[in-house]
């Protein structure tokens, strides 16, 4: 079956008459949908990723749901603040067919999907984005969400997946990473901090998105101020530390994530400060002291961990994130490093930042 027959199983409300791939998300594939005047988002949801799809379309359904209530309740417009689901034409929320599983959006119009920052106003904006979502979801019932990847972000536990990568070595590339390997081995300790922070009740697990990459929240195209967060596969019980810490490793790099040109890659403090201003403002009411304190430690220990499970990927073959080049795993590794540790070397010009506006 075409993407465009599939695509005719949703109910639409118009008939589809072509597809073509979309946007750039590392998990899913993505697909733009034209109808006669409209278009839609389809995706093919990556079960290799997404082991149980039943748990995870359960989740989805129920929270975009619940975010599309709020949205009415505040009166704003659903079609362009929040994702919404299509059902299937007979009225379930993703499709079955020969082993794969789709799911139909409505599309988000008038929106920018950022990749990287050109306007620090964007940055500021997704913060609030970002922010305000957090705030929406902790009064989701969070014992009702499935955990959909387990130890998502424990940073302990990818270490400990990357030390079994590296010692089965299945594709003989750990000589050529030895510098890669030995930057992840010398912070062993920090991929433990939050996680030993957590199991000693010292950080609050809430409900957070878990993904939140520039590109995963939409701007209106216009005023760059915020729409949708999207990408909402992975909301789960977390730590807010991660969402804040995934935000600055998209957003205050301007560079590419494969950016092969390490002298490109850095922590932009100004941009850093866009982002802590909308977070703090928005959300930092909840927040507790300590997540306050840790928040550059954070943007440290997320870019580390997205670093180590490049790597990983790179050490296992390749099996996780798309890939469009050879060696894209290990360009989008070195660049995380090169990132976490010009993070670390600012502690102190972020600390003076967050004291700022906390
Ligand atoms: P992945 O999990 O692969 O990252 P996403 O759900 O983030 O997939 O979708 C990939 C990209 O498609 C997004 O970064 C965004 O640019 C675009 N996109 C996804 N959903 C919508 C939507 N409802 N409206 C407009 N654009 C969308
Ligand atoms: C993936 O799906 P996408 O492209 O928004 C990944 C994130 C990584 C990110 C790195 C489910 O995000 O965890 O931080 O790539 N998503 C999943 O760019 O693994
Ligand atoms: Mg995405």
């Amino acid at each position: 079956m075409t993407i465009v027959q599939i695509a005719n199983l949703f109910a639409l409300d118009q008939t589809a008459l072509s597809a073509e791939p979309y946007g750039c998300g590392h998990i899913n594939d993505t697909y733009c949908v034209y109808g006669s005047d409209k278009r839609y988002i389809l995706q093919r949801i990556n079960h290799n990723v997404f082991k149980d799809v039943p748990a995870l379309m359960d989740n989805m359904h129920r929270v975009t749901s619940f975010v599309k209530q709020q949205v009415l309740a505040r009166g704003g417009d659903p079609d362009r603040e929040c994702l919404q689901l299509i059902p299937t034409v007979d009225g379930e929320p993703y499709l079955t067919l020969d082993g794969n599983y789709y799911r139909m959006f409505v599309f988000v119009e008038n929106t920018l999907s950022v990749q990287t920052v050109e306007n620090p106003v964007h940055l500021y904006y997704s913060a609030v984005a970002f922010g305000r979502f957090q705030q929406l979801l902790a009064a989701f019932p969070a014992d009702t969400l499935h955990e959909v990847i387990p130890n998502f972000h424990n940073t302990a536990d990818r270490y400990r997946q990357f030390e079994e990568a590296l010692a089965a070595d299945v594709k003989g590339r750990a000589a050529e990473v030895a510098e890669e390997i030995a930057f992840v081995q010398a912070r062993k300790a920090d991929t433990e901090r939050l996680v030993t922070l957590l199991a000693e009740e010292k950080l609050p697990l809430r409900v957070t998105h878990n993904d939140t990459k520039l590109n995963n929240v939409l701007l209106d195209d216009v005023t760059g101020k915020p729409m949708a967060v999207i990408d909402l596969d992975t909301v789960m019980p977390g730590l807010s530390l991660y969402d804040f810490g995934d935000s600055i490793r998209s957003g205050a790099n301007p560079a590419p994530e494969d950016e092969a040109d390490l002298t490109k890659v850095f922590c932009d403090l100004d941009l850093f400060e866009q982002y802590t201003k909308g977070f703090l403002e928005s959300c930092g009411d909840s927040l507790t002291a300590l997540e306050k304190e840790l928040l550059p430690f954070g943007a440290y220990l997320m870019t580390l961990e997205c670093g180590i499970r490049f790597l990983t990927d790179y050490l296992s073959g390749d099996t996780y994130f798309k890939i469009h080049y050879p060696d894209q795993n290990l360009r989008r590794c070195r660049t995380q490093f090169k990132l976490a540790a010009d993070i670390q070397s600012k502690f102190d010009a972020m600390d003076a930042i967050v004291r700022r506006y906390c």
